[in-house]
């Protein structure tokens, strides 16, 4: 029914002239096409000397493309032209170890070729400068080309991870890695805006609005750092959805562990959450700090830093208006509505008047000191803009409840206890104001869809700072949990399978991490759990935990520093950490009094009250991977159907109601790896060139260190000898037997039908082993590539044909 002349002309329009829509076309048309081409050969015959007269053409055209393109961006072409001891792939290099593979990445950096691949891996040195590496020209040239045609690309990577989503009819997912400000963030970005472009979305607003996600969540879960000054503080993991033919049809975001402490205190030299300043100038702007109670004079507390004293500073600053207008933008063509962006920014007002509650203290002849607030203007300011009573809410700061025997009785709180539940308050309303985001982007941007999808992943890198605390174990320990999925990957798993099928491949040694993921994760004795059990003890002390630890944690790995009171060391995959345990107890629990639930779902604010209201979101999730949990630390080898055996923990399992944040992060890891096996990985090395952002600064050194805990030589050695590709004899047959056989022919499925057909390919090195075929990386690439020639001149001949039947 599709089929008429003029679908015909515009088909072999869009397959000779327009390239970008190949790759869409053929994947619509195959199907249809292929099998009715059975029985018309002879027919066809004549119509295949025209083809090879198109192919021609087309690759005149192809070649054309190109070279425009090349004289356009010549500069940077010309740059990219290798020299005879420039490689793009340090797999290929005459030489493997870490001092020839530092020289080319320090050598492609001074002539600002920022990427190199390792095998199928990439690695992005961050230039620390504007480059022009992501003009629409470069987006163009890596739509659908051979990985070896471009210079190794952020770029190619989509492209890659694309293809093998619409040819393989599988998911994808792309890990980022790299120490903090080594550049995932920004390569998350690029990453995002090149599936756009692959992904043609239909409507220029799907597309603008999947940009637009990572900017507003970004503005919540980022702040400035010592390291980085746009630091992401939670982990994302974005996914883009795409039909069956490859169109974007929306994105679906998850947050990992949002570092809310930050709200109420930050270490030397860092900021608040960068929406808190974004507001504070948009706001000035238009005249409506009044509104929202905040003062032209005075800084919140809660904003205070070294830098930034004085209201002046964040009012004054044309970077944070801007950015404030962009936010409100971005949450506008989402869609959000106007009076859900009120009340997001009266919860901010909210959270930074809280802030500035005063306790004195008011000694009291029968208990322990009461306390008093000393300032209620501005505790009525806070519970005005959370829309509760004033009353209530001073009640709630300065006293609590307890029951006994069925009584209750009101106690007072202490001015450290008043200011602890203030905190606990603005925390928690912080961190279910991001997730309420999070969640509400996210069904703003659902489609009820089947289909494909391609996630991103980018965390927060690993952080040694002078002081380190739960925050930075936290981010520690899920960088170490990514660090093991990337050995699984490329070695563990790869080496089994060697051994399974009787391959003869060569063992590559290679720093495994295991010891300490179960050094953190174990139960019943791993670090989490010990926290957690400590936690349950209302007399235990962060003292008391530590020396928990160091009676139970028996690892090389683990120890503790003299002359540190509270401190831990930890021997990481990435360093040694020195860690201060003050603060951990209370963290974890991060408990948030009954009182001040209460008191907010009493709101007249509708969203305050959802955020209340509502479990935190990913409870039911949560209980389904509850049950994967054990198996966490060592994915069993049957990873790619299941992440483990379901073993139920019924103790753990009542316990879930008081959620530490150990345990919640727990399962947000899980949950995380979960997503991530079930589709193909791909890998970005993100690598920081030098500790002080500078361009054109590559520390051999610093450099060095990276490539080694990272495992890149490893990486590099076993992409050269291993074989990266594993498949099945059937499913090798069924994806390339269109290489040798007609379609009308039915090879027998085993491996004597697979070697005829890499043999009539002539690919070499590859191996058979008792149920699959072993390729190594460029193989697979090269087959995908073979594959897309031979059905693009299928549905060509089927183009023609059929208009000439017709
Ligand atoms: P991160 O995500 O890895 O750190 P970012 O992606 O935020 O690091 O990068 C840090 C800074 O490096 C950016 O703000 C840019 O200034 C610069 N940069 C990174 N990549 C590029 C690039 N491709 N081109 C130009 N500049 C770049 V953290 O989130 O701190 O772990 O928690
Ligand atoms: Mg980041």
């Amino acid at each position: 029914e599709l089929w008429s002349n003029d679908f015909n002309d515009f088909i072999c329009k869009c397959l000779i002239k327009d390239f970008e829509l190949r790759p869409n076309v053929f994947e619509l048309l195959q199907h249809v096409f292929i099998k009715q081409i059975v029985g018309r050969e002879k027919t066809l015959q004549k119509q295949l000397m025209e083809l090879i007269d198109l192919n021609q053409q087309m690759g005149v055209i192809e070649k054309t493309r190109h070279e425009r393109i090349h004289t356009k961006k010549g500069s940077y072409m010309k740059s990219q032209s290798q020299t005879c001891d420039d490689v793009e792939d340090l797999a290929t290099l005459e030489v493997l170890d870490e001092n020839t593979i530092t020289e080319q990445l320090q050598r492609r950096y001074a002539t600002e070729q920022i990427y190199t691949y390792v095998g199928d891996i990439l690695i992005a040195v961050n230039p620390f400068q504007k480059t022009e590496l992501y003009t629409p020209e470069h987006s163009k040239i890596y739509v659908g080309a051979k990985r070896t045609s471009n210079p190794p690309h952020i770029y190619a990577v989509a492209d890659i991870a694309y293809q093998s989503m619409v040819s393989h009819n599988t998911d994808q997912c792309i890990v980022i890695s790299g120490e903090s400000g080594a550049g995932k963030t920004e390569s998350a970005h690029l990453l995002v805006q090149q599936l756009t472009v692959l992904g043609k979305a239909n409507n220029q607003t799907l597309q603008e609005k999947i940009l637009l996600v990572n900017s507003l969540v970004e503005a919540f879960g980022n702040a400035c750092t010592v390291i980085n000054d746009n630091s992401s503080r939670f982990g994302k993991y974005l996914e883009m959805k795409f039909t069956c033919g490859g169109t974007v049809v929306g994105a679906q975001i998850s947050d990992y562990l949002l570092e809310k402490s930050r709200v109420i205190h930050r270490a030397v030299g860092e900021r608040n959450f960068h929406i808190f300043y974004y507001i504070y100038a948009g706001l000035a702007e238009r005249k409506k700090l009044g509104h929202y109670k905040l003062s032209d004079s005075k800084t919140p507390k809660y904003l205070h830093n070294e830098n930034v004293k004085l209201v002046p500073d964040i009012v004054g600053n044309a970077f944070y208006k801007e950015q404030f207008e962009t936010v409100e933008q971005c949450f506008k063509v989402i869609g959000f509505t106007l009076e859900e962006l009120g009340s997001v920014y009266s919860t901010l007002a909210g959270i930074l008047n809280a802030g500035d509650v005063e306790f004195t203290s008011v000694a009291s002849e029968h208990q322990t000191d009461k306390s008093n607030i000393s300032n209620m203007a501005v505790l009525e300011s806070a519970a005005s803009l959370l829309c509760i009573r004033a009353d209530e809410l001073q009640e709630a700061l300065t006293s609590h409840c307890v029951v006994t025997r069925g009584e209750t009785i009101v106690r007072s709180n202490t001015v450290e206890k008043a200011i602890e539940v203030r905190d606990a308050m603005s925390k928690a309303l912080y961190g279910r104001l991001f997730s309420w985001i999070v969640n509400r982007i996210n069904s703003l941007l659902k489609l009820d869809n089947k289909g494909l999808n391609i996630g991103i992943l980018d965390i927060f890198g690993f952080e040694n700072f002078k002081r380190n605390s739960f925050e930075q174990l936290c981010i520690n320990i899920a960088n170490e949990q990514i660090q093991f999925y990337f050995n699984q990957h490329i070695f563990a798993w790869e080496q089994d399978e060697y051994l399974n099928e009787d391959v003869d491949a060569r063992v590559i040694e290679y720093e495994d991490n295991r010891p300490l993921l179960d050094l953190f994760l174990q139960k019943p004795m791993g670090m989490l759990a010990l926290l957690d059990e400590e936690s349950r003890f209302p007399q235990a002390t962060d003292q008391t935990l530590v020396e928990k630890f160091e009676d139970n944690l028996k690892s090389k790995n683990f120890w503790r520093p003299k002359r540190v009171d509270l401190g831990f060391g930890i021997h990481h995959y990435a360093g040694k950490v020195i860690y201060n345990a003050s603060g951990f107890l209370a963290k974890n629990r991060d408990a948030l009094p009954a009182d001040i639930v209460l008191l907010l779902r009493s709101s007249e604010n509708e969203l305050i009250r959802k955020l209340v209201t509502h479990p935190l979101t990913k409870t039911g999730l949560l209980f389904t991977l509850y049950k994967y949990l054990t198996p966490l630390v060592g994915l069993p080898s049957g990873h790619q159907t299941s992440t483990g055996d379901a073993t139920h923990h019924p103790r753990e399992t009542t316990n879930m109601k008081t959620q530490t944040v150990a345990s919640y992060f727990r399962y947000s890891l899980m949950d995380l790896l979960s997503k991530m096996v079930a589709g193909q990985p791909h890998f970005v090395r993100c690598i920081k060139p030098n500790n002080d952002r500078q361009a054109h600064k590559f520390d051999r050194e610093k450099v060095l260190i990276q490539l080694r805990y990272t495992g890149i030589l490893e990486t590099a050695k076993i992409r050269r000898q291993g074989y990266s590709h594993r498949i099945l004899f059937n499913n090798f047959i069924e994806r390339y037997s269109i290489l040798a056989f007609r379609a009308n022919e039915e090879p027998p499925m085993n491996p004597e039908t697979c070697a005829v057909i890499l043999e009539k390919v002539k690919l070499e090195n590859w191996v058979l082993g008792k149920t699959k075929v072993f390729l190594k990386y460029y193989h697979a690439e090269q087959l995908n590539l073979m594959v897309r020639q031979t059905t693009d001149r299928i549905v060509l001949v089927q183009a023609y044909v059929r208009g000439w039947l017709a």
